[in-house]
């Protein structure tokens, strides 16, 4: 199946990977430098079967960000929980307090204040895709920052639409300038786009990769994001291919390794997009459908902060 090509990569990380030490503090192994390629004409999409994504998440995080926000606020709103680690580190730290995970969301969602200070992440993916800042040199040669910025969400959609056979159809959230205010530099961080015929293929570079626990959501959202763009542009959907620059696994995920490989793939499920928005930032959750995923059961894992 199209998934043992992940689950190749993984065993050749954990019983081939370098050992090495990262920014955590948790130990991983590591491959430098690997590809995977998905097929997404046949209306499957990539959510691994050996073990259950939360594949609503994952689209909740990406139409928020192609809301252009930053703060975690709307997210748990939704009961999506996956950004909230990093606020809460950094809110424990600087203030010397020691809420849990569930006392600080509370918090984020019952009080603006606390939530305008506390639950932004800095110019992260939806700021940059978004919003990416733009200066204009007014007539006295000072620079005012843009309100609104670059739209490189918009820019691309127009790309596609009116020059297809661009090779500069890309967007990317990795704002050299701005880096040091994010919670976390962007991972999967440039995206590129190629238009055949009326097929819409991708490419997704991604600096750096947990194989245990952001790639399942990463690689579904890449297919989920060239999907929504071949659909505003009368495009059908080609290929989705996968570049992971540091690819690895933590040390602390041995048994979703070990429970993972032990189990077998089936075929991908079936994404249909039942409602077609007026743009790029109109769709909703209700909008996909996913048939056909049976998958084996969740597997809990840290996540390394
Ligand atoms: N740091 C690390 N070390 N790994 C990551 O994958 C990662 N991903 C980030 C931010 N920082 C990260 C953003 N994306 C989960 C999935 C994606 C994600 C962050 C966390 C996660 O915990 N997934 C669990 C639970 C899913 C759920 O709560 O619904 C999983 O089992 O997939
Ligand atoms: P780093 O910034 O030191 O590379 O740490 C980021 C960690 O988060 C690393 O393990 C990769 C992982 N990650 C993903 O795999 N996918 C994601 O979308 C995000 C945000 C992080």
């Amino acid at each position: 199946t199209a998934e043992s090509q992940y689950l190749d990569l993984v065993r050749r990380v954990w019983e081939g990977g370098v050992e090495r030490g990262d920014r955590t503090g948790t130990g991983t192994r590591a491959l430098f430098g690997e590809t995977m390629k998905f097929d997404l004409s046949d209306g499957t999409v990539p959510i691994l079967t050996t073990k259950r994504v939360f594949w609503k998440t994952a689209v909740r995080e990406m139409i928020w960000f192609l809301s252009g926000d930053r703060n975690i606020r709307k997210l748990v709103a939704q009961g999506v929980h996956i950004w909230t680690d990093w606020p809460l580190a950094r809110f424990n730290s600087e203030t010397g307090s020691g809420l849990d995970r569930a006392a600080f969301e509370a918090r984020i969602l019952a009080d603006d204040d606390f939530a305008g200070q506390w639950g932004d992440l800095g110019p992260v993916y939806g700021a940059q895709w978004r919003h990416w800042p733009q200066y204009v040199e007014g007539e006295d040669g000072r620079f005012t920052r843009d309100a609104n910025g670059i739209d490189q969400i918009a820019a691309l959609v127009h790309g596609l639409k009116n020059n297809p056979y661009s090779r500069r159809h890309i967007f990317t959230g990795w704002n050299v300038a701005e880096l040091d205010q994010m919670a976390l530099p962007p991972c999967h961080m440039m995206y590129q786009y190629f238009v055949s015929g009326n097929t819409l293929s991708g490419i997704l570079y991604q600096r750096s990769c947990d194989l245990g626990l952001g790639f399942a959501f990463n690689i579904f959202e890449a297919a989920l994001l060239l999907r929504m763009l071949a659909q505003q542009c009368d495009l059908l959907p080609g290929e989705i291919t996968w570049m992971g620059a540091d690819c690895h696994l933590y040390l602390n995920h041995e048994h979703l390794v070990t429970e993972q490989l032990s189990r077998a793939p089936q075929d991908f499920p079936r994404l249909e997009i039942v409602r077609r928005p007026e743009d790029m930032f109109g769709y909703a959750i209700e909008d996909f459908v996913v048939t056909g995923y049976d998958p084996h059961p969740a597997i809990a894992a840290p996540v390394a902060v």
